[in-house]
This record gives structure tokens, C-alpha cells and sequence, in this order.
């Protein structure tokens, strides 16, 4: 069987994006309610411009699914876009004007234009629906072996919230974040970020913020220290910092670990037996999660965290200075209707990315064609790790 991996097509106004997922197991039952909920999440958020009222994103299956489940072939996931007009010159005239923080200048050098539309239709964060749709049909999987995937709006701008969450709060906060706008599990803080989103628009100005991630349920063992691309870290690294507009990344503890001495940093191991049984850590538990689940590349039984910092959306109201590609003359740089702030709709993006990885790794793990197979592969290796020592 290939190695779980997923790959995108589309451009923002063309007709579809579409996600290509290969290494699935046959038998995994796809729940379209959670992949169309995520799809939905996605688009919403304080601060949306006027695009997510035109789009209703739903996924299409076009191959791999039959019966609501996979059957071992490559599946490909569709998201219609209803404001399609690639092709149609008076509604997506040629851009010359590159917009700082975009990727219209370096696109239109590479790609030898000075159109910048011909990299910015496909640079454009709506990609990022074809990567929830894949995103949330690994969650679909994880589900299926007790991982779930949390993720939340930890700041907007100066607007920062301290909420704490534990595999006990986690899900009492899904519904806090639900009911929050800003996808922040806390009333007031949230309040605070619209205020602040409220004010970017007033200056006809963007704000970024940052987005946390948190995945629970993960055995010890996933990902690995033999390979620095095996590494799980490595990899969630990657899929995050590849998300539009995303200028850092951390995990557990990150930069703030460089502050304190080692002792005030490691997590200590403790072993109760009465989790061997019924935790997937078999039973060694820390007091802190400042590794943020992850030590030498590979899950060590504490939830997953982590981070990641979005810069303010380039599409700027007011402009700033640019200039045009064809005259090279000093102009401002284009406005086309854009958010106001995304950084709810990334947090959206960051939890299903990661579900993906943490997918991939538990099969680089367990593998297995079926989803038969891989429970058993997955229980045989909780039973020989709870066994613990072997004879030789
Ligand atoms: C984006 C520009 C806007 C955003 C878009 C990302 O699109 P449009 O020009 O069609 O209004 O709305 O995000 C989405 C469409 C989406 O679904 O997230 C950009 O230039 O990156």
C-alpha cells in the first residue's frame, strides 16, 4: 500500500479544487457530516470578506468511495466553486500591481509575466478548502482509533486569550469555541478580538494572530527519531508553515523554552498503572506538557500541541507602495475583495493539516490495507508495548 499522502488542484475562480488522497485503507467509513462541517468551519469567522457569502462549500467524491466507504483506491475529494470565472477577462482582469506580503511578485518574475493573476488564482488561501477536505477525512480515520483533533483562535493582533486545554476541558471548550465568532474559547477574549478586527477594517487595514492545535488520543510511538524527515515534528512543521500566510511555527512550549533552564523545561515521567489499560501511553504520564507531545520526533502519550502564527492578510484596502510590473513606474498595489482577517478560518486549515499528519504517521506505523488489519496491527502493538519487558 503507498504512504498516506494527499495533493490539491484549482485556482480560486476556477471551476473546482480538488484534493487526490492515496494510502487510505479500504473499509474506513467516511462520515460526510464532519468533512462538510470542517469545509463549513472553514469559511466562516469574524472578518470574512464577501466571497464566503457567494461560496457554500460541500465535498463531491469522484473516486475511492463506495457505500459511504473507501475501498483501498485513490480518492478524490471535490469542492465546487460557484464564483468561477477563470477564463472571463472583464471579471479577473490581468493584476500589474503586486501586492507586499503576496506572492504576485516572485510568481510573475518566476513564471515570467507580469500578470500577477496567473500565480495569485492559485496562491490564494481558498486552496486551503481542498486541504480541509482532506484534513478532515483523515480526522475521519483518526476517530476510528480515539485521536480527535482540537483547534482554536489563541490571538488576533495585541488580543491575546489564557484559556488552558486539557484532555478533560477539551471538549466542554468545543462547544465555548463554537459559540465564538472568532472561534476563541473564551467570551470576553473573543469579544476583544472582534473589537480589534473591527478596527483593522476601520483603518481599512488586515490583522493576523495565531492558531493552536491540540491532538489527543495519540499512542507512544508515532512518528521517528531514525530519519529527520520521519520526524513527526518535521512533518507538522511542514504542513503548517505551507499554509497561505503562515510566518511561524511552534511546538509545545517552543521559543518560550529557550528562556528557562532545562529543569524547568522536561516534562517528568511518572508510570500509574491504572492508565495502562485504559490509556493508549500505557500508563506513563508527565505532570507538564511542555514538549507538546512530542520528544526525538515521536509522540510520547501527551496530547499533541501546537502553533502557529498567521501575518495580516496582504490585500490591503488602502494599498501600499508597489509597482506596476509592465511601466515599473511607483503605483499602489492592487485591492481585489478580500478578508479582513482569516486567522479563525486558519485555525480551521492548521487542525485538519495536522490531522493529516498524525493520519500518516499512525499508518507509517501500523499500515495495513484494510481497516481490519490495521486494528489489529494498532492492538498487537499496544498489547506487546504493555507487556513490557519482552523475553527475549
Ligand atoms: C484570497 C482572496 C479572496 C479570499 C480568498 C483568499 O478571494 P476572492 O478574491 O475571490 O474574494 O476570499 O479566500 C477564499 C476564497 C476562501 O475560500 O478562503 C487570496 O487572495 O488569497
Amino acid at each position: 500500500m503507498s504512504r498516506l499522502t494527499y495533493q490539491t488542484a484549482g485556482e480560486s475562480h476556477g471551476p473546482a479544487l480538488i484534493a487526490l488522497i492515496n494510502g487510505l485503507p479500504a473499509g474506513l467509513a467516511i462520515d460526510m457530516d464532519v468533512v462538510n462541517r470542517e469545509l463549513a468551519r472553514r469559511q466562516g469567522g469574524f472578518g470574512r470578506g464577501g466571497r464566503q457569502k457567494l461560496e457554500q462549500d460541500t465535498v463531491e467524491f469522484l473516486t475511492g468511495i463506495r457505500l459511504g466507504k473507501t475501498i483501498g483506491s485513490p480518492v478524490t475529494a471535490q469542492v465546487i466553486n460557484r464564483d468561477s470565472r477563470l477564463d472571463n477577462l472583464e471579471r479577473t482582469p490581468p493584476v500589474h500591481r503586486p501586492r507586499p506580503g503576496h506572492a504576485d511578485l516572485a510568481g510573475s518574475i518566476k513564471w515570467l509575466t507580469t500578470d500577477c493573476r496567473e500565480t495569485l488564482e492559485r496562491a490564494s488561501a481558498r486552496e486551503t478548502a481542498a486541504r480541509v477536505a482532506a484534513g478532515a477525512i483523515a480526522r475521519c480515520f483518526l476517530h476510528a482509533f480515539g485521536i480527535e483533533v482540537f483547534g482554536f483562535v489563541r490571538s488576533i493582533l495585541e488580543v491575546e486569550t489564557t484559556v488552558d486545554i486539557s484532555p478533560d476541558s477539551w471538549n466542554a471548550m468545543r462547544d465555548e469555541r463554537d459559540s465564538s465568532e472568532v472561534y476563541c474559547p473564551d467570551a470576553d477574549t473573543s469579544q476583544r478580538m472582534i473589537d480589534a478586527i473591527k478596527g483593522a477594517r476601520n483603518e481599512k487595514d488586515t490583522a493576523g494572530g495565531i492558531v493552536e492545535t491540540h491532538v489527543f488520543g495519540c499512542p507512544i510511538g508515532l512518528g521517528s527519531s531514525m530519519n529527520w524527515y520521519d520526524k513527526l515534528d518535521s512533518k507538522i512543521a511542514a504542513s503548517v508553515m505551507g499554509i497561505q500566510a503562515f510566518k511561524g511555527v511552534e511546538v509545545g512550549l517552543g521559543f518560550e523554552a529557550t528562556k528557562r533552564l532545562g529543569s524547568h523545561v522536561h516534562d517528568p515521567i511518572h508510570y500509574d498503572p491504572e492508565k495502562r489499560e485504559s490509556s493508549p501511553a500505557i500508563g506513563f504520564v508527565r505532570s507538564s506538557n511542555n514538549a507538546g507531545g512530542l520528544e526525538g520526533g515521536m509522540t510520547n502519550g501527551m496530547p499533541i500541541v501546537v502553533r502557529g502564527a498567521m501575518k495580516p492578510i496582504s490585500t490591503i484596502l488602502k494599498g501600499l507602495p508597489s509597482v506596476n510590473l509592465n511601466t515599473k513606474d511607483a503605483e499602489t498595489s492592487q485591492y481585489e475583495r478580500s478578508d479582513i482577517c482569516a486567522v479563525s478560518a486558519a485555525s480551521v486549515v492548521m487542525e485538519n493539516v495536522i490531522a493529516f499528519e498524525v493520519a500518516a504517521v499512525f499508518l507509517d506505523k501500523f499500515g495495513g490495507d484494510s481497516m481490519r488489519e490495521t486494528k489489529a496491527n494498532y492492538d498487537s502493538f499496544l498489547q506487546f508495548a504493555r507487556a513490557l519487558p519482552l523475553d527475549k
